[in-house]
């Protein structure tokens, strides 16, 4: 199968790009990444004999039309992902997320090729702290952010065009995922990369907000599983049942790595910051029976620990960039 992933530099499609390599080694993959300060080609090193690399946008349609006409799949990745950004320069995400997922569609109905579309939990808006409900397919999408608005208008694009023109596509809405690679402006490799230089972690607000965590792997599985055996048309979400508030992941990366439980900041919140996600991931484990290999965070924390001590490299000029962002929005 000849499988174009876009966004495949980036901290999921990375992940995804080297665990097909061993689990589907008769997959043909070209990656389509426009390399944006969140995409790094040099993950992909391992694999660059077999692995295709193509540096463009989504939304250039022309490319686009030239790639999609020679898959036999496509899955979609590619997005600008960080919130804070978003609320910072919204356009990126419009251009990126809407025009470029447009441009996937179009190609995709023009050569008939299967397509899965990578969303976010976030389009379903956000849930009360005490609130014993959790998110489900037929959940009313209400974004609260410029990227989330821009990935729930993604997502409409995709079931009209599996609506009106019948595209072989399926959807999945995930929740936070973290592991390897992950880009040091998101929460997880922010703190880790803090501790590792002698400075705090940084808890919006109160710190009281909860997060779904998922490891990585287990949402590749996921799509490498809906991308296999899902039903056309349908939307599945897939979660691990990680829920913890933002003060408990602090807690454990303190306690993994030696420090003391009350050494971190609060800093000034998030605009809008959406207080709980929360999924119900039965309908994928039913349909499908995928489920989460990771049910142990502290165990995927201290490996994703490990992950970047080991690779200091890797993280050290997005760093200086990322904390510069953060400076300037006084967080
Ligand atoms: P990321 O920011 O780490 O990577 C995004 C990749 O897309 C980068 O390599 C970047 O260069 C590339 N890209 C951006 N704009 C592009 C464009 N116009 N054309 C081609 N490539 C472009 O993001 P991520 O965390 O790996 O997220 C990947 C996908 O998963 C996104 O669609 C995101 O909405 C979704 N998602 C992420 C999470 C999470 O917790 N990180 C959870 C659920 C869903
Ligand atoms: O320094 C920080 N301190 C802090 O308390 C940062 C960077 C974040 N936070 C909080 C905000 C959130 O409550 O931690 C939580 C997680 O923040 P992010 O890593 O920015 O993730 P979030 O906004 O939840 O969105 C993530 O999950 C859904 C991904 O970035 C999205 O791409 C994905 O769609």
């Amino acid at each position: 199968m000849k499988v174009l992933v876009t966004g495949g530099a980036g901290f999921i499609g990375t992940n995804f790009v080297l665990r097909t390599a061993s689990t589907r080694p008769d997959w043909q993959v070209t990656v389509l990444d426009a390399l944006t300060y969140a995409g790094n080609r040099a993950n992909l090193d391992g694999v660059a004999d077999r692995v295709a690399f193509v540096e463009g946008s989504v939304a250039d349609a022309d490319l686009v039309d030239s790639l999609v006409c020679d898959a036999d799949a496509v899955v979609h990745f590619a997005a600008e992902s960080h919130n804070d950004n978003s609320l910072d320069d919204p356009w990126p995400f419009i251009e990126s997320n809407i025009i470029g997922t447009y441009r996937l569609l179009e190609a995709v109905r023009r050569h008939r090729v299967r397509m899965h579309h990578i969303s976010t939990d976030e389009v379903y808006g956000d849930l009360e702290l005490d609130d014993p409900a959790r998110f489900t397919e037929s959940t009313p999408l209400n974004p609260s952010s410029p990227y989330s608005a821009s990935k729930a208008s993604a997502d409409l694009l995709v079931r009209a065009w599996i609506r009106s023109f019948g595209i072989e596509a399926t959807l999945s809405n995930c929740s936070n995922n973290y592991g390897p690679y992950q880009h040091v402006e998101k929460f997880i490799p922010r703190q880790v990369t803090n501790v590792l230089m002698g400075i705090k972690p940084k808890l919006y607000g109160q710190g009281s907000n909860v997060r779904d965590w998922i490891h990585v792997d287990d949402h590749n599985d996921a799509v490498v599983t809906i991308l296999e055996n899902g039903r056309p048309g349908e939307t599945y979400l897939i979660g691990a049942d990680g829920e913890r508030d933002n003060r408990q992941i602090v807690a454990l990366l303190l306690e993994l790595m030696d420090k003391p439980p009350d050494w971190f900041d609060l800093v000034t919140d998030r605009p809008g910051h959406d207080l709980r996600y929360a999924i119900d991931s039965s309908k994928l484990r039913a349909e499908t029976g995928w489920s989460p290999r990771y049910q142990d965070i502290r165990a995927g924390l201290a490996q994703t620990i490990d992950w970047y001590r080991r690779n200091e490299g890797w993280w050290r000029a997005a760093k200086e960039r990322s904390e510069a962002m953060y400076a300037r929005l006084g967080r």
